[in-house]
């Protein structure tokens, strides 16, 4: 089983087809009724008996194009999981049920105290990365406590815990405050790491500066090896997403994106947060990312796991990141 693993877990999931057809229908995710029910005969319809699917196609065939999204105050996570989770697996996992996934991916998202922006992220996010046909699960990196926040150092967790569950291929890396506005936009890899929030509503919808590689990004398993993922080391707001873009020039890669209409985003308006100011000693420390990518990274991870919690619609795991008092 992709959980055993995992001695924390408290739940496991169920098989990973099981898809309710009503729902399917009203939030309009495969026009089809040819979906096979994998709860039916499951014992007599063993691997051989069942033709394999084909592979899923390169343009996912329902896509929407731009979307409407709004962000109530009052979604809670019972609103979202009646919504979408008859579509999931325990965990917040999916996989198309009549073709092959083109990637595994994980979205991993940091997080600490953003539960309001949680719930419309799942609301919407889960039948977008539905409709384009992903084979994905998603990882909510909770930080304990209240000392400084580490964006980056979530990330580089969230990558090894997705990874102890399911061979992923390819990892989205996202806050939990932005939700695409066109879903052709496909939280995928590509042949270079790549920037999938382009133009932010909170920017006007245009790039502040050219080198941005922060907000939604996805990199595959090799690309995020290559770069020795994340550094560990960016305390407090500002400076590890261009850490990682210089990380992935020095390694040679550059990076894509698509373009400024696909590439659009809402950001779920709010303040800052306690605990996670601008650090100046972060801007200082860009001019160390050469030196320092082998040594401070995926390398160096260290971490504590207190809590993995499977809800429907995601995973949440709490961990202790060794913070600096905030
Ligand atoms: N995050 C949390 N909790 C925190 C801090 C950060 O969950 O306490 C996560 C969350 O996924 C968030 C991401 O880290 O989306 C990035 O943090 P951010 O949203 O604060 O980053 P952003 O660049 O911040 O949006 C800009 C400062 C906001 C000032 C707004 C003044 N109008
Ligand atoms: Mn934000």
């Amino acid at each position: 089983m992709e959980n055993s693993k995992n001695k924390n877990l408290l739940f496991f999931t169920a098989p990973h087809n099981a898809v309710n057809r009503k729902n399917k229908a009203s939030l309009n995710i495969e026009k089809t009724t040819a979906v096979p029910d994998f709860h039916q005969n499951e014992t007599a319809t063993q691997a051989t008996s069942r033709r394999p699917l084909e592979p899923c196609p390169d343009i996912p065939p329902n896509l929407q194009g731009v979307l409407r999204v709004e962000f109530r105050t009052n979604r809670t996570l019972e609103d979202v999981r009646q919504h979408v989770g008859p579509l999931l697996q325990q965990g917040g996992r999916y996989k198309p049920a009549n073709c092959v996934a083109k990637q595994k991916v994980a979205i991993i998202i940091p997080f600490r105290n953003r539960y309001e922006h949680l719930n419309h992220w799942l609301h919407y996010l889960h039948p977008i990365l539905i409709r384009q046909q992903l084979d994905y699960g998603v990882y909510v990196i909770n930080q304990e406590g209240d000392g400084v926040f580490n964006r980056a150092k979530l990330m580089n967790i969230g990558h090894n815990e997705a990874l102890k569950e399911y061979d992923y291929e390819c990892f989205v890396f996202s806050d939990i405050d932005l939700v695409p506005l066109n879903d052709r936009n496909l939280y995928r890899c590509s042949d270079k790491p790549r920037h999938l929030s382009v133009a932010v509503d909170k920017f006007n919808f245009l790039l502040p500066y050219n080198t941005i590689f922060g907000g939604v990004t996805a990199l595959s398993r090799e690309q995020f090896l290559k770069v020795n993922g994340f550094s560990n080391t960016f305390w407090g707001w500002g400076g590890e997403d261009d850490d990682l873009y210089r990380r992935i020039f020095f390694r040679g890669m550059s990076i894509s994106r698509p373009d400024s209409i696909i590439g659009r985003y809402k950001m779920i308006k709010h303040g800052r947060d306690v605990h996670n100011d601008p650090n100046p000693h972060n801007v200082q420390k860009l001019e160390e990312t050469y030196y320092n990518i082998d040594r401070d990274g995926l390398s160096s991870l260290s971490y504590a796991v207190m809590e993995i919690r499977k809800d429907l619609c995601h995973t949440f795991i709490t961990v202790d990141v060794q913070a600096p008092a905030g």
